[in-house]
């Protein structure tokens, strides 16, 4: 039993990926992030950055993206928002990643968020929270493939 466990923590603890999605850049209003300040926290966090563009997504491309969320009240706005300017998307790997993804980047709400996160630091409402990562290995994979394809995967 001890031994699964331990080929199950190994498992996971191979640098595995998930995606993550700074959200959109640029403009004069304070609920865009910073890109400098976000990748220079996880570089100092030890995550290591293997795929990385920016991109103008289309209404229809972020509906597609945030297609978990169709159903919940704030879709429109959601997919208005992050359709009316550049994102940054990267790939990261860590040791254990889906923990260590979810501590830097903050709760949802940066209301709630621990001192000295992503969230805490940038995000200026739930809406508008700076950062997203994927929150499993089944939706890392499906979100990767999203926005990349091999060649694009580096290490
Ligand atoms: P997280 O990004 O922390 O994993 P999710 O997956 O529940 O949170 O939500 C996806 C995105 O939807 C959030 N990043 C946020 O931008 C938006 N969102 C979530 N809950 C709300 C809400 N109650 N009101 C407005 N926007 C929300």
């Amino acid at each position: 039993m001890i031994q699964m466990q331990s080929m199950l923590d190994a498992a996971d603890n191979s640098g595995a990926r998930r995606l993550m999605c700074i959200k959109v850049l640029g403009g004069s209003r304070r609920r865009y992030a910073n890109i400098g300040d976000v990748i220079k926290t996880f570089e100092e966090n030890k995550f290591k950055i293997v795929g990385m563009k920016m991109l103008h997504l289309t209404k229809k491309q972020a509906e597609g993206f945030y297609a978990v969320h169709s159903a919940r009240p704030f879709f429109d706005s959601l997919t208005t928002f992050m359709s009316s300017g550049p994102v940054v998307v990267m790939v990261l790997e860590a040791v254990d990643v889906i923990a260590r993804l979810r501590t830097v980047m903050g709760a949802t709400n940066p209301a709630n968020a621990a001192e000295g996160n992503i969230r805490k630091r940038f995000a200026t409402g739930i809406e508008y929270n700076v950062i997203h990562g994927s929150d499993a290995p089944e939706t890392a994979a499906v979100e990767i493939a999203y926005y990349f394809n091999q060649l694009e995967l580096v290490g």
